[in-house]
């Protein structure tokens, strides 16, 4: 038993080392990488490996691996610490941007703000630590952070070979591209018009093998340039050092919306996103209890957005007669306290930090971004927003 416990352990060591080699392409804050990708489908800071998952620290845990893994639990961690780590980046418009007198805003602040609430009933007890792509994931395994919300993406190497897990997706978004209308670029633009092109992204992200697959596939030659800080990429563009930037949609959109200069014209496209980009929580694997408690803390804002309970509502709620809100608002029938939350904890959170149409609606609708008719909508309404029922 002793030695399979240090093998599980060697295993989580290599794995971290792998995510180190893979995630941590550039120290530096020069261009990570320039690379003509038409050929090239190998180079992703973000793939963690390339071979198959072979490593023990995949495999089906048996009762020792667990107890290993969950050694002292992050719930307990984060209780007795009386604060929350939250991974963020701090440079992404609407999602989690430092403003000027340190605050953080945007989507994936509040979702952190969120956590807090549940599980020590004060939405302002985190400690948002600004992570750049390639060192977000490695901030998890170490322990550096409870959790991540950085507009991460959902992805099965991501989710599977590297002892990370990923919670519910709080942004369906997809990869699309960003142009200059005085070079030609519209809105009707297709990818296949990039051809010559120096594209630029940051490192340690989807992004990166997403634009150098479909530009071999269309058999279009681009320069990628990569920047560790996408504070960098946007510094390029504006320079005319680069030709496109390329990201999440909800990125650009974003910074178009705050950087655009006056008397010039950012166009995105291509209308259909290139990719599927899931964005949500991640957090270390095998800590069950602790994904419950940030999942259930992402569905109990989509279950109240449902039911249209907003943070004024909840008094009223937890009054009313609609049991699957007064059990998960910690009335009668509460579930909270077999999660080790208090029965109040998703109180706490819908009336400290908002129902999910309230936490987008605040910060995404200002750059231009609604739910309406989107894969953000519920799923009454056509979009895929859904929790599963707190019964
Ligand atoms: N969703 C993609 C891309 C994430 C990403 O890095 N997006 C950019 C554009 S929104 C970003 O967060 N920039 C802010 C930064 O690098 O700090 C991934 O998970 O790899």
């Amino acid at each position: 038993m002793f030695s399979r416990k240090w093998l599980t352990l060697l295993a989580l060591v290599l794995s971290f080392g792998l995510l180190a080699t893979a995630c941590g392409s550039s120290d530096d804050s020069e261009p990570a990488a320039t690379d003509d990708s038409s050929a090239t489908t190998d180079d992703s800071a973000d793939e963690p490996a390339d071979e198959p998952a072979d490593e023990p620290a995949d495999e089906p845990a048996d009762g020792d691996e667990v107890e290993l893994t969950q050694d002292g639990g992050i719930l307990a961690a984060v209780q007795s610490r009386g604060t929350l780590n939250c991974g963020v980046s701090g440079a992404a418009v609407a999602f989690s941007f430092t403003q000027a007198d340190g605050s953080v805003t945007g989507i994936d602040a509040d979702y952190c703000r969120a956590v807090a609430a549940a599980v020590l009933g004060d939405a302002n007890a985190v400690e948002f630590a600004a992570l750049t792509a390639a060192e977000r994931f490695t901030a998890i395994q170490t322990g550096d952070v409870d959790v991540l919300m950085r507009n991460s993406t959902w992805t099965q190497s991501r989710d599977t070979e590297v002892g990370m897990d990923f919670g519910p997706t709080t942004y369906y978004d997809g990869q699309q591209l960003m142009g200059r209308a005085s070079d030609g670029f519209s809105a009707a633009s297709e990818v296949a018009e990039v051809d010559g092109a120096i594209v630029c992204t940051n490192a340690g992200t989807t992004t990166e093998t997403n634009i150098s697959e479909l530009a071999a596939s269309l058999g279009i030659n681009i320069t990628l340039n990569t920047f560790e800080d996408f504070n960098q990429v946007m510094d390029g563009f504006l320079s005319g050092a680069c030709d496109i930037v390329t990201t999440d949609g909800s990125g650009l959109v974003g910074r178009k919306a705050e950087q655009q200069p006056a008397g010039e014209e950012w166009v995105i496209f291509p209308s259909t996103p290139i990719s599927k980009e899931p964005l949500g929580p991640v957090y270390a694997q095998n800590d069950s209890q602790w994904a419950d408690v940030v999942n259930w803390t992402v569905y109990s804002t989509v279950i109240a957005d449902e039911y249209g309970i907003t943070a004024a509502d909840v008094d009223a709620a937890l009054a009313g007669d609609n049991a699957e809100m007064v059990r998960l608002l910690g009335g009668e029938g509460e579930l909270q306290s077999t999660m080790g939350l208090s029965p109040d904890a998703f109180y706490n959170v819908i009336s400290q930090v908002g129902n999910y149409g309230e936490i987008f609606d605040r910060n995404l609708n200002p750059v231009g971004l609604s739910r309406d008719g989107s894969a953000n909508a519920r799923w009454t309404e056509g979009g895929l927003i859904y929790a599963p029922p707190a019964r």
